[in-house]
């Protein structure tokens, strides 16, 4: 083969390569070997990672929260419904206090785990609400204003 098609096939190989590289990384789904979700707390940033996870409908879900951060505290709060609940529910978070921060009984609220410790770690099961989006938050006093926040897609 002449140079301009080894170039070509070169080419080829390493767009295969890529692909199988990106179909390989997990994905933002958060999936772990168990078959549960993880999601963590990025370092010291007030951002979950990934910020984006998805569920099917009515399944049980396995879902274990890392907060990597060295010096915050943090939770996961899964709300039922978008913004404007994640706002109220940080709001009435706010009234509850130190040291959870989560309001209970509320029905605006899916799923919690405690607040945790830096450098800590909760596992929590919850049934996974009907299809939509949901926003999920962490509701120590001014994250969620900060950004910590990110979408759960239920399927
Ligand atoms: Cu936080």
């Amino acid at each position: 083969m002449n140079s301009r098609t080894r170039l070509w096939v070169g080419g080829l190989l390493v767009a295969g390569a890529l692909l199988i590289a990106a179909c390989g990384g997990g994905g933002s789904s958060g999936g772990d070997s168990s078959g549960g979700l993880t999601v963590s707390s990025d370092g010291e940033n007030l951002a979950y990672k990934p910020a984006s996870l998805s569920v099917a409908a009515g399944s049980s879900v396995s879902l274990t929260f890392v907060n990597e951060s060295a010096a915050q505290q943090h939770n996961w709060v899964l709300v039922a419904g978008g913004d404007d609940v994640a706002m109220a529910v940080d709001e009435a978070a706010l009234d509850v206090g130190p040291p959870n921060y989560v309001p209970q009984g509320d029905a605006n609220i899916v799923a919690a785990t405690d607040m945790l410790a830096p450098g800590g770690k909760a596992t929590i099961t919850f049934t996974a609400p009907a299809a939509g989006t949901y926003v999920f938050l962490c509701t120590y006093p001014a994250h969620y204003a900060g950004g910590m926040k990110g979408t759960l897609t239920v399927n």
